[in-house]
């Protein structure tokens, strides 16, 4: 049976946790789960971020189910980087994997899609880029002040996650891959990325290729979502435009992602992708849609297809019942989602 390590995190994280745990409590009944205290509590009562004895007590479940990370009355960086990145990068989780698809009965903002036409993938990049952590500063606090941020590209980090899109999309309809990228500026990263994507794409001629800026794509992501299919790209740039993906598709709220390690050498982590949302934190009012659709992810991921199935049928009943303007309620939709997955 699956051995689940579930992180909740801060903020928003305990409430559409424990929704995601009650759907999968109903789909995969007899799922082990193991909660795992991370997160700013934990960081005020003993100074600990993630003490190596938990990092090896997690490495040893089949996936983490992960809820958000962050919260203001820490230092920035202190819980993003020494917890949600110190994850990804320790269990090599490269491929972040995020989803974005128009469900009925949910509208884009612009009125210029419908349900059905978008249903693309970004594959970002998750263990490198501007999220490595070089860089560093002098003269701090002073006029003098100097701060870099150095992108980490090593050819081996970017074969490796454009392999996998292109896998990807040879599995899809579609069958497409668009880099996205900087290369007329970002002319070092930019090159090697370009290069690889090349090399790649010549094996895979039944996978039709282009490419764009990052600034271009995010205006094509808002006029016009229904033309991406997989979409690969760096770590930075991956985050900013699966924003943007979301708020086409039906907001953050709705966001699942997956930071997976394809080789199972680790355990993958499943996680929305929004933040943990401090301003409604405790009202029982969060969207808990994308930390289920993590939960379905998750289970894909494990091989137990019919179930993510099952989960994802449960989301697409939900949101086309969604009337518009109507409060939500966390545990409310949790329940019915839990409810309508087994039915
Ligand atoms: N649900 C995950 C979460 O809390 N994300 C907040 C965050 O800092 N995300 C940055 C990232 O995904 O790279």
């Amino acid at each position: 049976m699956a051995r689940i390590a579930v992180v909740a995190g801060d903020g928003i994280g305990p409430e559409v946790v424990a929704q995601a745990r009650k759907v999968l409590d109903a789909v995969l009944p007899g799922v082990q789960a193991t909660e795992y205290d991370l997160g700013a509590a934990r960081w005020h009562r003993t100074g600990e971020v993630l003490p190596d004895s938990v990092l090896a007590e997690l490495a040893g479940h089949d996936a983490i189910l992960l809820g958000a990370v962050g919260d203001p009355t820490v230092p920035p960086g202190v819980l993003e980087r020494g917890l949600l990145l110190k994850l990804r990068f320790a269990f090599d989780q490269y491929v972040n994997l995020r989803p974005s698809r128009l469900w009925p009965g949910v509208a884009g903002p612009l009125g210029n899609v419908k349900p059905g036409e978008v249903d693309l993938v970004v594959v970002r990049e998750g263990t490198e880029g501007l999220y490595a952590g070089a860089g560093g500063s002098l003269h701090r606090d002073t006029p003098a002040e100097v701060a870099t941020e150095e992108s980490l590209n090593t050819r081996h980090g970017v074969e490796r996650v454009i392999r996998d899109a292109f896998a990807r999309a040879g599995r899809r309809e579609q069958r497409k891959v668009t880099l996205v990228h900087k290369t007329n500026v970002l002319t070092h990263a930019g090159s090697l990325w370009a290069r690889t994507f090349d090399a790649v794409a010549a094996e895979h001629p039944d996978v039709a290729t282009e490419y764009q800026h990052v600034d271009a794509a995010a205006m094509f992501l808002v006029t016009q979502p229904q033309r991406y299919d997989v979409v690969v790209t760096d770590n930075l740039f991956g985050d900013i435009l699966t924003d943007i993906a979301a708020a086409v598709t039906g907001g953050i709220g709705l966001a699942a992602s997956g930071c997976i390690n394809p080789e199972g050498a680790y355990p993958s982590m499943f996680e929305p992708v929004h933040g943990s949302a401090p301003d409604i934190a405790g009202q029982g009012v969060a969207d808990p849609v994308a930390a289920v659709l993590s939960a379905a992810l998750l289970l894909e991921q494990l091989g137990h297809a019919e179930a993510a199935a099952r989960v994802n049928a449960a989301v697409a009943a939900e949101l086309a019942g969604r009337a518009p303007g109507v409060a939500l309620r966390t545990a409310e939709v949790g329940d019915r989602l839990a409810a309508h997955a087994v039915a």
